[in-house]
């Protein structure tokens, strides 16, 4: 599929380049579905840029893969920083790769601003992962709002899987609400603890625990060995008392160590065992399902949202409201109703 002949992407290359309408995103959607890692890197970028003109470029990229994804596997990892995501991912994605699989890691940390720290971090912490030609890495760098971050990577997915990544993982810091955002697009939801150091219970919180399909206590080593038993034991009886996702799949937790790799083929036989519990129950179609409307859903608001803010016409009304809600001219709820008004009297023309 990556071979070096590419030969189907430059055949369609040349075919979008002789049809009467070229469009530059179908040469690029074609490299993208043979395989081809740097067009894949490149159609991630294109969907991450926030300039307006590269947005129509990058909707017109995805309408080539309007049904993403069947067959493939999308798993979110959630955790606090530090307690081992991408060190289990590592050892996780190796094995997955063992089992024939082609797997993409997506990592989202909305805590750092700047790229750079975390993004060499994670590419030492999958330091054979990311040599392997079965493997696709890709940190997305922290946008504006989280919600933001969550459309793109959403559509960094797709594109991974129509460029044959079978298996894609998202890998994301427990912080705020991207357990909630990065559930709402995977299939499966993977809970990475620390062993703890007392009895009481870390501060997860209860919405987030609800949300896991699997629970791993890392780290299960050495000296902190005993610790991640008896922090099992604990979930165990903290998960008995909440109601799971679905009748179909009651959440496991079991133990393991990223770095030693204790733990990690069973983790990877229950991801196999959930995909196919949710499979015969119909949840994993349901779950996909949910994916595509609330995507729909999101994707409806945001670009509302950015039109609205961005439409030039609006911007001197804009001003004077803002200016009368500052001096208490009028009630901010009013002034909304005024500017949508306004907005949707004279729609933008579609350039
Ligand atoms: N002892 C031990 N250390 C681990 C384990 N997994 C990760 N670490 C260490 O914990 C630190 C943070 O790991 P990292 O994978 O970057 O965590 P992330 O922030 O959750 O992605 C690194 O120093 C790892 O070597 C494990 O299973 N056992
Ligand atoms: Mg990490």
């Amino acid at each position: 599929m990556t071979g070096p002949g590419g030969g189907a992407g430059r055949t369609d290359e040349r075919k979008g380049r002789d049809a009467a309408t070229p469009l530059p995103d179908a040469a690029l959607a074609a490299r993208v579905r043979a395989g081809e890692v740097r067009a894949l890197a490149k159609a991630i970028t294109l969907v991450e840029s926030t300039r307006p003109a590269d947005r129509s470029t990058a909707i017109g990229l995805l309408e080539a893969f309007p049904a993403p994804g069947s067959g493939t596997l999308r798993i979110g990892i959630s955790g606090s920083p530090g307690v081992g995501k991408s060190t289990f991912i590592e050892a996780f994605g190796l094995r997955a790769v063992e089992a024939r699989h082609r797997i993409a890691v997506l990592t989202i940390d909305p805590s750092s601003r700047l790229a750079g720290g975390s993004i060499l971090g994670d590419k030492t912490r999958m330091a054979e992962l990311s040599q392997r030609p079965e493997a696709f890495i890709r940190p997305t760098p922290a946008g504006r709002t989280l919600g933001g971050v969550a459309r793109r990577t959403r559509e960094a997915i797709v594109l991974c899987e129509a460029a044959g990544f079978d298996v894609v993982v998202v890998e994301t810091v427990g912080v705020g609400q991207s357990e909630t955002a990065v559930a709402g697009m995977t299939d499966l939801f993977l809970l990475l603890l620390a062993p703890l150091a007392g009895d009481e219970l870390q501060g997860i919180k209860r919405g987030v625990m609800e949300l896991a399909d699997l629970v791993l206590v890392n780290k299960a080593d050495g000296a902190q060995a005993d610790a991640a038993g008896r922090t099992v034991a604990e979930y165990r009886n903290a998960l008995h008392l909440m109601r799971p996702r679905t009748p179909a799949w009651t959440p496991t937790v079991e133990a393991c160590s990223a770095l030693t790799g204790s733990g990690v083929e069973e983790a990877w036989q229950r991801t196999l065992e959930c995909r196919a519990a949710l499979e015969a129950s119909g949840d994993f179609a349901a779950r996909r399902t949910a994916q595509a409307e609330e995507w729909l859903r999101e994707e409806v608001e945001a670009a509302l949202h950015e039109r609205l803010r961005e439409d030039p016409r609006l911007e001197p009304l804009a001003a004077r409201l803002e200016d009368d809600v500052r001096a208490g001219r009028i009630a901010p709820p009013a002034a909304a109703r005024r500017l949508l008004d306004a907005f949707f009297a004279r729609p933008p023309s579609d350039p």
